[in-house]
Formats: C-alpha cells, structure tokens, sequence
C-alpha cells in the first residue's frame, strides 16, 4: 500500500505491466546488463480522482544531460504550440503591460520561441540541459533547474510575479505535484492565469491507449483529478479545452479563485467524466482487460506476419514504444528495427527490449512490408509524409484504438 502523491488517500495498483525500463533509456549494446528496471503499475485514488504511477524511479535517472526526445521533431506540433502561444497573448496579455511568462518543461523552445519573437518577457525552465542549450543558442532565455516553491520565489525576486505559467506535456511528469502547484500560486498575480496541457485520462481510458503509462508520465490527469489536486493551492478551474494532440489532451485554464469568470466547459466536461465513469472501479477493471486484449493481438499479428515471412519494422521509436514493446514482449524477433528521425537514439537499442534503432533513412532505402506505427498520436503527419511508402505497397499496422492493419 502507498500513499496518493496528492492527498494522501491509501492506493492500491489496479494493475502491472511488469518490469519496465527507463523510456528513454536508449544504450548502445555494451550497456546490456546495466539496465535499471522497475514495476510499472498504475493506480486510482479514490480520495481525489488522481490517476497515477506507484512507483516512479528517481528524476535524475530520466531527465539529464541525455535527454532523448526533443519537441521540435514534429512538424505539426510546431503549429500547435504557435496556436497555444497565440491563444495566451489573445486571452491574457490582451490590456496588460510588459506582460511576463514563464513556461515549465520549456524542453527545445517550441512554445517560448513564440513569446521571444513577439518580444515579450519571458523564462523557460528546463532541466534537462542539452534541450534546454537548444533553446538557449535561439536567444530563449531558459534556466536548467527543476521547478518548486523555492525557485518560484527566485523568479519573482529577480523578474516578478508572472502573468501566466504554461507547461505543455510536463506537469504529468512531476511527482511533487503539491510543491509545483504552491511554487505556481506563489509565481502568479493575482490575476495571472495557469494553462497546461497533457495526455487526457479520458482518452486514454476510451482508446486503450494504455502506451500513455510509462516512467515519466507519473499522472495521467482529468478535470476532475486536477480541479482537487490545484483547488488545494488557491487555484480553480476556469476553462477545459480538449485537443487532438498525444492520441487526446486536455488545456487545462486554472487562476487564482475569484479572479476570473468560469466558462461552462467545466462543469459540462466534469459531469462528460462522471458519466464515462472516471471515478469507478469498474472503469479500470475493463481497462486492464482491454490491455490484455490488445497485447494478445498485436503479438499474435505480429507472429502471424513473421511466419508469413514479411518485413516488419517500427515507425519512431516513441517514449510510449517502451510500455509497449516490454509489456507485449516484443524484440528483434519479431521487429527488425525501428526507425526514428532525433540522431541522439540511431545506433541505439530500444530500452529492455533491444530492437536496433536506425536512422529514419534505412526506412526509406529499404521499404518493408508492414510498418508498425509506435507513433500513432502523429499518424495524420506521418501518413502525409510516407505515401511514396504505401504507393509501394507498404502497410501500416497500429494498435490504438484496436490492433489492426490501416488500409
Ligand atoms: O510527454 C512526452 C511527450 C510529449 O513526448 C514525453 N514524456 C516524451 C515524448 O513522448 P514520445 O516519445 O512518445 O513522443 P512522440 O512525439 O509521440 O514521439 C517522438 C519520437 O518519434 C521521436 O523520437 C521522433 C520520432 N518521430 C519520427 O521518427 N518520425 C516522430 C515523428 C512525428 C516522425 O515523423
Ligand atoms: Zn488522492
């Protein structure tokens, strides 16, 4: 039995996906041996509605010097988070003077570059550094520290309080979430306003998209689950904005209370959870037979093409990959190799696993019959991109919402 991170309510795995490594822990075939491994198994709190990991290793053995993923690698995120900046100069800074803000998990720059060519105030906080140098050499001013109550008071002291904070694809990542969420009350005026967006439980939950649930992602968050955790910290919901990208997020708009009007998207988004049943049992026992469903027909797919003598490789070798590969158990046997465009993982093996992963170019030289597409959140880009792929006959096998064959 452990504690909630958020309120403390006892919590009780509902299921394991078994000994998992590092997702991102790519290494290189003389690492074999030396890898950390530990049990990833998510669970419910019935105190507060969080959804989370038991067990999470150490911060240092996931984000540092050689952190792998780095935002910029897709097109249409770029677009996306040039929207979401766009989103924030309209609905916040709209009167305000020298308007100030500071995003957290700033990674590459993807986000902030917005803000620094528009010519506005702003602090990116990264920590993992050779993201964060990317960002940097743009002129984005970023710091490489990991964020809480102290370094907010920090900021403040040298810049102000801030008129917003955002974070996109971060704040499921932190397991101090009561040390963020005061660091953020603390940050903002008055009148600030707090948006951040991350992987939606309740997509996750309709997709069976259970590759969302790996080492870094410590939450998987709802309305409901973050209305409790920020409401402990002075700070309310006041707008939820569903979007497409990571397979469903949610925008999550939370200001100090009483600060600003409450769009009706709350309630009818919060009541949407109720209904899905978000907050049930139930709802997590059938999500872990579904897992069980989709690990047995992606391997016996997987198995079937082998023995049909095909081609198979994987398509971007995702943090996701790893829940993925390690909970189905599936090795070289039966995928080649996966490619994967951020040179800082060709060459590598993939994280217990030990699929080679090669540069997106031997994908293109050499065209398999099928593509496992591990990638899926980006399969609109993806599909765009590769017709030379499927004009030649190659076809796509995905396994959110259902294992199959794309046609
Ligand atoms: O929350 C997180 C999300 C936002 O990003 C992090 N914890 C880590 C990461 O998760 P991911 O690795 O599952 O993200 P993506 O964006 O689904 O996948 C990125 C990987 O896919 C990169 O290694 C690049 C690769 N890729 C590729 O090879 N070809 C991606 C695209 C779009 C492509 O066309
Ligand atoms: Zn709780």
């Amino acid at each position: 039995m452990t504690c909630c991170r958020v309120c403390g309510t006892k919590i009780e795995a509902f299921m394991s996906f078994g000994a998992m490594p590092i997702a991102n822990g790519f290494l290189s075939p003389d690492e074999i041996g030396g890898e950390y491994f530990f049990e990833l198994a998510p669970a419910f709190c019935d105190g507060c509605g969080m959804f989370q990991l038991i067990d999470q290793p150490a911060p240092e053995k996931m984000f540092h010097e050689n952190y792998a993923f780095y935002s910029s690698t897709s097109r249409h995120m770029q677009t996306h988070f040039k929207d979401f900046a766009g989103m924030v100069i309209q609905r916040v800074f709209a009167g305000r003077t020298d308007p100030f803000v500071v995003e957290l998990g700033s990674n590459d720059g993807i986000m902030l570059r917005n803000f620094k060519e528009a010519g506005y105030l702003h602090l990116g906080v990264e920590p993992s550094s050779n993201v964060a140098d990317v960002a940097r050499e743009q002129g984005i001013r970023t710091i490489s520290e990991f964020f809480n109550l102290e370094l907010a008071k920090k900021i403040v002291a040298e810049h102000g309080h801030a008129d917003a904070v955002l974070s996109a694809n971060v704040m499921c990542h932190i397991p101090d979430i009561n040390g963020v969420a005061a660091g953020i009350a603390y940050l903002l005026k008055k009148d600030g306003v707090l948006m951040f967006e991350d992987p939606y439980l309740g997509s996750m939950i309709e997709k069976t998209s259970y590759d969302q649930i790996y080492d870094e992602h410590v939450f998987i968050f709802s309305g409901t689950s973050v209305g409790a955790a920020f409401g402990r910290h002075g700070l309310e919901l006041i707008d939820l904005l569903p979007q497409t990208t990571h397979g469903g997020s949610m925008r999550y708009v939370l200001a100090p209370k009483g600060s600003h009007p409450i769009s009706p998207n709350v309630s009818m988004i919060l009541e949407k959870e109720r209904a899905q049943g978000l907050h049930q049992p139930e709802t997590y026992a059938a999500f872990k037979a579904n897992c069980e469903q989709s690990r047995s027909d992606l391997v016996g797919l997987l198995r079937s093409l082998k023995e049909q003598g095909k081609r198979v490789v994987g398509y971007a070798a995702t943090s996701k990959s790893t829940t993925v590969t390690n909970y189905c158990g599936i090795g070289p046997d039966l995928i080649e190799y996966i490619s994967d465009t951020t040179p800082i993982k060709q060459g590598k093996l993939t994280p217990g696993t030990h699929i080679p992963v090669k540069p997106y170019e031997t994908f293109q030289e050499k065209m398999p019959d099928y593509a496992l597409l591990f990638a899926w959140n980006h399969a609109v880009e993806i599909f765009e991109k590769e017709q030379i792929f499927k004009a030649k006959g190659g076809k796509w096998i995905t396994f959110v919402p259902q294992v199959g064959i794309v046609e």
